[in-house]
């Protein structure tokens, strides 16, 4: 398994974001991944200039709901960027599959509307242990990178 990851991230031309406005929507779902993940993103836009108060936050239940909160928060036309955050688990059923398959439809059905770009940050393992690894372990935060992601976006 590939342990090398490498986050291609230049902070210097990311900077420039600081002066735009993110909204993070968040899952309540697996909230101790989730948790982790927000913790990462508000640690990069820290590192770019931006205080967490200005960072807008809104939770859903789970992550199949996190279309219908990024959709709100588009039409609202206050944010350069939005960032889903989520983490789904496969379980026993295969409900993992449905819920994957329509938040990555849906948050790609958002973009394909351009209102503002939404970040798909959703964590899709097959346990705990691959989650953990990528919420602030081997593989770094993609909380961290996803906003980075954002911010890159808000600057093309
Ligand atoms: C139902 C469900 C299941 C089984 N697993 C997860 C999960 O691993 N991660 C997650 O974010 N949400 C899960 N959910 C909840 C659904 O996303 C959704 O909130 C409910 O089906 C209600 O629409």
């Amino acid at each position: 398994m590939a342990t090398n990851y490498k986050s291609k991230i230049d902070l210097d031309l990311l900077r420039d974001a600081a002066n735009k406005k993110f909204a993070i929507v968040y899952s309540e779902w697996n909230d101790d991944i989730v948790n982790r993940l927000v913790n990462g993103a508000i640690k990069f836009f820290s590192m770019i200039g931006l205080k967490k108060e200005e960072i807008a936050l809104c939770s859903v239940p789970g992550s199949f709901e996190l279309v219908y909160g990024c959709k709100k928060l588009c039409d609202e036309n206050k944010y350069d960027a939005i960032i889903a955050i989520g983490s789904i688990i496969r379980g026993e059923t295969k409900h993992f599959d449905f819920i994957c398959n329509s938040v990555f439809n849906g948050l790609k059905d958002l973009n394909v509307q351009g209102i503002c770009p939404v970040v798909a940050c959703v964590l899709t393992d097959e346990n705990i242990k691959q989650s953990l690894e990528r919420s602030g372990g081997k593989f770094g935060n993609k909380g961290f990178d996803c906003a980075a992601a954002a911010a890159k976006m808000t600057l093309i």
